[in-house]
């Protein structure tokens, strides 16, 4: 039986990732961080009581930021393949937490990468680092590909792109198997609660039913290349299954602005919305109630864009082009941007119709 290691097993990525590896007959484990309060809640489907016998998901305490921790799990789980999915992932609270990404984002993957070579595993240990399109920060070319230049915009980017060449580096120089993923945005219903599409989804649910009045947003004219988080999994584990590493873009080849997304998601509930003003005055406003059981009065201010949320420096535009992914790996998307979106709000709807009113 095969044996993966994930790191970041209770994100979004390491709970679809746990699920689709312990589909195909793994022993899954993962490691989490020690809370004050729950943060399993994603994968707590997947737990098995330690008493049970055939235990395929085990979890394990530990932290990017702990080289001992880390060395003293792979010794003992002897990994065939690392997933590292660990980070602070979010790139605006990245610019109040540089250090601490800088150690977790960049130096958690050397740390890993140094782990696997000290305990003589780099024969039999295959790495997966969760690079990023946000690599590409200002643009260099549209769309872009494996060999588009990178110029990271944020603390987060610039981690990222320290992890991401450690990689390539260890890959020459001990001939290991690791490679880097370079995913665009990815979604779902698991989708952390701060990133703009969950903050959207829940944001329509809840206006929808009467439990909130505004959602307060940043920069609506960005455009991201959207995917579900369950096609981009998969593609990370393809990639530990060719004969040679390399990295790979995954991504839709579409793009589409923070505001068509706010649009399509209130479409959602049948509300249609008119936006006005410009960038950090614009407002969005209800123009059409079609569904029976969200009547909102029209005219009424349901979106207003708040430049806290803005960022120092943004990342414009991001269009993946993953046709290397589809000819090696065999991988295209199967969602449309639409079916991401309904999934999202149909849950969330479903998560608040259940709560008390605010
Ligand atoms: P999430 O933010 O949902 O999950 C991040 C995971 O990392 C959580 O399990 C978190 O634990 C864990 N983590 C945070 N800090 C540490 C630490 N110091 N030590 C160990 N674990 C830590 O991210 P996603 O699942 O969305 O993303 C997975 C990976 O892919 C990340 O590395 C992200 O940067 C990258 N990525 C994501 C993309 C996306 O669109 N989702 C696109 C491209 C790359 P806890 O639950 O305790 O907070
Ligand atoms: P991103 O995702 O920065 O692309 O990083 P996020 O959803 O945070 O932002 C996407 C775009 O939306 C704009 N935006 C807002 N963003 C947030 N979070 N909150 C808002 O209120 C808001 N209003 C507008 C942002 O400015 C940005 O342009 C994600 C993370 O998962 C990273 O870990 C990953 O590497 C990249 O995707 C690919």
């Amino acid at each position: 039986m095969k044996k993966a290691l994930i790191t970041g097993v209770t994100g979004q990525d390491g709970a679809y990732l746990a699920e689709l590896l312990l589909e195909k007959g793994y022993e899954v484990h993962g490691i989490k961080r020690r809370a004050s309060s729950f943060n399993t809640q994603r994968i707590d489907h997947l737990f098995q009581d330690l008493h049970e016998t055939n235990l395929r998901f085990i979890l394990h305490y530990g932290d990017l930021s702990d080289a001992t921790n880390l060395i003293r799990i792979v010794q003992e789980v002897q990994p065939d393949e690392i997933y590292n999915l660990g980070a602070m992932s979010h790139v605006k609270v990245s610019f109040e937490t540089p250090e601490y990404v800088a150690n977790v984002d960049g130096m958690g993957a050397l740390r890993l990468l140094e782990a696997v070579r000290i305990l003589g595993l780099t024969e039999k240990t295959k790495i997966y680092q969760a690079s990023t399109s946000e690599l590409y920060g200002l643009a260099q070319e549209v769309p872009q590909n494996e060999k588009t230049p990178f110029y990271p915009r944020s603390p987060y980017g610039a981690a990222k792109l320290y992890a991401y060449w450690i990689t390539i580096n260890y890959r020459e120089a001990y001939n290991m198997f690791a490679c880097n993923g370079i995913l665009f945005n990815h979604e779902s219903p698991l989708r952390g609660e701060t990133f703009v599409t969950r903050k959207i989804t829940m944001a329509t649910a809840k206006i929808a039913l009467g439990m909130q009045d505004v959602l307060y947003i940043g920069n609506l004219d960005s455009q991201r290349d959207w995917g579900h988080a369950k096609d981009y999994v998969e593609a990370m584990w393809l990639m530990l299954q060719q004969e040679k590493p390399e990295d790979f873009v995954i991504a839709t080849g579409k793009t589409t602005k923070v505001r068509d997304f706010v649009k399509m998601s209130f479409a959602e509930c049948g509300i249609t919305l008119d936006f006005t003003g410009s960038h950090e005055n614009e407002i969005g406003t209800i123009a059409e109630c079609a569904h029976p059981d969200y009547q909102l009065p029209i005219g009424k201010v349901v979106i207003k864009v708040d430049s806290n949320y803005f960022r120092p420096t943004e990342v414009d535009l991001l269009l993946g082009d993953a046709s290397k992914a589809k000819s090696l790996l065999g991988w295209s998307p199967r969602y449309e941007l639409k079916d991401i979106i309904s999934e999202m709000v149909s849950a969330d709807l479903r998560y608040f119709a259940n709560q008390e009113p605010q």
